[in-house]
């Protein structure tokens, strides 16, 4: 006889022991609760009649999926020079990718050449070094750009980019109508998380839409731009608000360009999409499910006529933060679950990390293994054989309806601000993703999320693995000459001139930024200077103002002894002393990452430290003299692109000769314990690597204000 729902939970009592059903019930941060079983009576309606191939495209935009063309094996890299990172390419595209990924270094990120002194630490840091025509002529040297597609993760110097990215391809022989690539070009989210912006944000959308603009009408096979959650996500965002905040970022772009007087199915085609992938592995799979279901409908609300313009079109890549340093191995295992994830969602293009980009830039060993990853899943699983797998499944089908309706509402409510560019300006969205980041570090903190050889089943003993590591000194000697050479041989007058008009349409509003970057780039002006003449034609570079937010850990942890000892020791201190230890949170060099930066501010501020956040970007000496005049007990110097082994000890020599080497300094964030003996005898009281738990930290850095502990 056919089973009801009735005798499952007649059954499911019966093995519960008395204990209700509904226990085993589960919300998620994103607010939605799972049950343990799911039924055709969660099947939404819609889900019976749709295919692949057809709006909304929930089950792929391709009617054959990878049945007919597998994704895209796009391994993002970029290692400091431009001859390397060739090489490592061209070894790449023999070993079975498909598609390059150009990952750029910090300094080009924000428009400095690399002899500008502010970015003496970060050349060659997380990327490669592009000053000019000459290094993108490098990069791509042996690469035919009419016939491979390249990405560029650019936001802030898109306009030098991809000006000299096309020079590039002119002198290699290639029309701007044969190239094919995507740029990220999605200025909003770093606003909101990523923080390589260059200039204010009406400028910057400017600058979105003149691309835009150029690209549909010059280059029709290249994607205009990423509109990227993957950070969001990173930054602690749940996956309704990456979801939701991504879309919304989107319909901003596509009003941008509206308001250029383009129409919707001149440029729509060429949006795409960037989603991180994370542990949530059906929640993720779902969640890309969903994006394309909304994106169809806020597309026909455009009034799109074309179906492409109604495809959302997507890269994803691999979480990492859910990497750790700790038993690194274990990274391995989770990349290849999120790239399942990933692939049982249907997407476009996906890079996969390797296991040990918590601690460092991956080695060739792990790129391999990262890549390999993709391969065997494309080759080994017969998981390409069949369209949308997924497919009508009870749960994924609820889930992605479920995730949709969440995201949807977040929308209308960034809508209702007037759309996300007022939104960001008013703080919205990064507000909730930092309170979002808070909660999700409280949980782990407290073990309810389970992290395997972090917070549970820790090794005793590990041994340090092999990582790469980058002579920025040597590095930026060899950028300097090579733009030396160039600024000697080129035309100067007619760079001059370039520079001067590209300045003028800054400034003026009319004509295409793009455009005119281009005639600049071909005579050889360097990313720098075509940066600073947009700059003088803006009126000068966007400093955001940093917050803490506080609460989250006060309310997460109200009952929680652990919380409450250091919260009163802390309280103790401050009666004892007349006044609450002092923390300067600090970020320094162009690393833009704040997430651990936030995380701890909010952190130390709820249990009773006193906490200051500096500005993003600034040099050991600002952070001193900041630390300085407001007379505190501890900079916590928060560092995730490598810079700490230069910045860290100019800060400690910089707070001496200020007379003030009795402030502490700790540090936290992507440290590798190679590095650890190094920075100790530079004088760094304290090292927190991924993975450290908030509360001992807090212990640490108040025993020795209280002098408890040396520093
Ligand atoms: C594909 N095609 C098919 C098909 N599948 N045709 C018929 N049947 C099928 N089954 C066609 C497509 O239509 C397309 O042609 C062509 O084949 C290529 O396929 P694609 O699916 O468009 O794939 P791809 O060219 O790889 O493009 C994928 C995206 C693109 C659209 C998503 O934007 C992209 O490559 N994005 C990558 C972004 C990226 O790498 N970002 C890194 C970010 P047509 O085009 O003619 O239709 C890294 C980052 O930020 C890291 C973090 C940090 O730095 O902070």
């Amino acid at each position: 006889m056919t089973k009801t729902i009735r005798d499952w939970l007649d059954l499911a009592s019966k093995d519960m022991k008395g204990k209700p059903v509904e226990s085993l019930n589960v919300e998620t941060p994103e607010g939605i609760t799972l049950k343990p079983l799911y039924t055709a009576d969660d099947l939404p309606a819609e889900a019976a009649g749709e295919l692949p191939g057809f709006a909304p495209y929930t089950r792929g935009v391709r009617s054959t999926m990878y049945a007919g063309q597998p994704w895209t094996i796009r391994q993002y890299a970029g290692f400091s020079t431009a001859e390397e990172s060739n090489a490592f390419y061209r070894k790449n595209l023999l070993g079975g990718q498909k598609g390059l990924s150009v990952a750029f270094d910090l300094a080009t990120h924000r428009g400095y050449d690399s002899d500008h002194p502010r970015v003496a630490g970060d050349v060659g840091k997380a990327g490669v070094a592009i000053d000019s025509v000459e290094d993108m002529k490098i990069l791509f040297d042996g690469i035919p750009l009419g016939e491979m597609s390249v990405s560029m993760t650019m936001n802030g110097a898109i306009i030098p980019v991809l000006a000299m990215f096309i020079v590039a391809g002119e002198e290699q022989g290639v029309a701007r109508k044969d190239l094919t690539g995507t740029v990220q070009n999605d200025i909003l989210k770093e606003f909101m998380v990523r923080n390589t912006y260059i200039y204010s944000p009406e400028p910057s959308m400017r600058i979105v839409a003149d691309i835009i603009e150029f690209t549909a009408e010059e280059m029709p096979k290249f994607n205009s731009i990423s509109i990227s959650g993957y950070h969001m996500q990173e930054a602690g965002a749940t996956l309704a608000q990456e979801l939701a905040y991504t879309l919304a970022d989107g319909m901003e772009y596509v009003r941008a360009a509206q308001a250029k007087g383009l129409s919707v199915d001149a440029f729509a085609g060429r949006l795409s999409f960037f989603f991180c992938i994370g542990m949530n592995f059906f929640m993720e799979a779902a969640k890309l499910r969903a994006a394309r279901q909304l994106w169809s409908k806020i597309m026909t609300d455009f009034g799109a006529q074309s179906e492409r313009s109604k495809m959302l079109r997507t890269h994803c890549q691999t979480s990492g933060v859910s990497l750790t340093e700790q038993d690194p191995y274990n990274n391995v295992v989770r990349t290849a679950f999120e790239a399942m994830a990933a692939v049982l969602g249907g997407t476009q293009s996906l890079h996969t990390n390797s296991f040990d980009e918590a601690i460092a830039l991956p080695t060739e060993f792990s790129a391999r293994i990262a890549r390999n990853t993709q391969l065997i899943l494309q080759h080994e699983t017969g998981i390409t054989k069949v369209v949308d797998p997924l497919g009508g499944s009870y749960y994924v089908e609820a889930l992605t309806r479920d995730l949709a309706d969440q995201a949807w509402e977040l929308i209308r409510e960034v809508e209702a601000l007037g759309g996300m560019t007022k939104a960001v300006e008013q703080g919205l969205p990064k507000m909730r993703i930092e309170e979002a980041a808070a909660r999700r570090q409280a949980r782990i903190d407290r073990g309810e999320d389970v992290i395997v050889g972090v917070n549970r089943f820790r090794l005793e003993d590990e041994a340090p693995i092999d990582i790469l590591n980058i002579d920025t000194d040597k590095v930026r000697a060899g950028q300097i000459a090579r733009l030396k050479k160039m600024r000697d041989s080129r035309d100067a007058g007619a760079c001059k001139a370039a520079l001067k008009a590209l300045e003028a349409v800054a400034a003026s509003g009319k004509g295409n930024l793009l455009a005119a970057a281009v005639e600049a780039a071909r005579v050889r002006a360097s990313l720098g200077e075509i940066s600073d003449a947009m700059e003088r034609g803006f009126g000068g570079r966007h400093h955001a103002l940093t917050k803490v937010i506080s609460g989250v850990y006060n309310e997460i942890y109200r009952d929680d002894p652990e919380y409450r000892v250091i919260h009163d020791k802390i309280a103790a201190y401050a009666a004892e002393h007349g006044k609450q230890p002092h923390v300067l949170v600090a970020k320094m060099g162009q690393d833009g990452h704040d997430r651990g930066a936030k995380v701890i501010a909010t952190a130390f501020a709820d249990l009773g430290f006193k906490v200051d956040l500096t500005d993003m970007f600034e040099t050991p000496q600002e952070v001193a003299d900041r630390a300085v005049a407001l007379k505190v007990d501890v900079v916590g110097v928060s560092s995730l692109a490598a810079g700490h082994n230069r910045l860290v000890p100019q800060l400690i020599g910089c707070l001496k000769d200020a007379g003030r080497a009795d402030i502490t300094v700790v540090v936290g964030g992507v440290i590798p314990e190679q590095d650890y003996n190094f920075l100790r005898e530079a004088g760094v009281a304290e090292i927190f690597g991924p993975g450290s738990n908030v509360l001992d930290a807090a212990n640490a850095v108040l025993a020795h204000v209280a002098g408890l502990k040396r520093n």
